[in-house]
């Protein structure tokens, strides 16, 4: 008997608390949220993986190989530098003394004999096509690299308003690389006429 008095008494002091704490929590709850988000807000730009991403792919390469009929090859390396990216490396199997179109394609798929599959000039701001540093132009244009005697092109060139490994819209990475038969007059739309394709690499993140 004594024990059921004092257990009564206990079951309405729980019945008091259960009552009065779904109030406490739903009233802290609200209070407890917004300083939870600036917490949280913080963690979000903060962690080092978008970044170290970034920085992992700040470095591509791409492997030209010739179209059908043509013996135009070599290998490219990409690298982000300030305000653009830097495009060197060597290409071989031009006609000698020659000048030609070099660009960022849209598609990084080179499987037509033509190469027609790379699709047109990168252009994710939707501008005209046009020569790098002089005004509007496409960020897969590239000013022309130019052959020796034997017929090898050193490249050093540069694209601006396109990035390296970001994942932005402006990014290169996965597109296609075209060297053409003709020199880019820099002011044809939408191709500097260019010409055919003679060689074509997809743009690949250095491993
Ligand atoms: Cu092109």
């Amino acid at each position: 008997m004594r024990k059921t008095l004092l257990i009564a008494p206990l079951l309405a002091a729980l019945a008091a608390c259960s009552q009065s704490e779904p109030e406490a929590p739903a009233a802290a709850d609200p209070a407890a949220q917004p300083p939870a988000a600036p917490e949280t807000a913080p963690l979000t730009p903060s962690p080092t993986d978008p970044a170290a991403a970034v920085e992992a792919g700040r470095t591509a390469s791409a492997t030209l190989a010739p179209t059908e009929g043509h013996q135009t090859r070599g290998t490219l390396q990409f690298e982000a530098v300030d305000g653009g990216i830097r495009v060197t490396g060597e290409i071989t199997g031009l006609p000698g003394g020659s000048e030609h179109g070099f660009h960022v394609h849209e598609t990084g798929d080179c499987s037509a004999p033509d190469a027609t599959s790379a699709g047109g000039h990168f252009n994710p701001a939707s501008s005209a096509h046009g020569r790098v540093g002089q005004g509007e132009h496409h960020a897969g244009d590239s000013d022309n690299i130019t052959a020796t005697a034997a017929g090898i092109a050193v490249v050093d060139r540069r694209l601006e308003g396109a990035t390296l490994g970001d994942g932005a819209a402006t990014d290169i990475l996965g597109k296609g690389v075209i060297v053409h038969a003709k020199p880019d007059d820099y002011k044809t739309q939408p191709t500097g006429d260019a010409g055919d394709r003679l060689a074509c690499g997809v743009i690949e993140a250095a491993q």
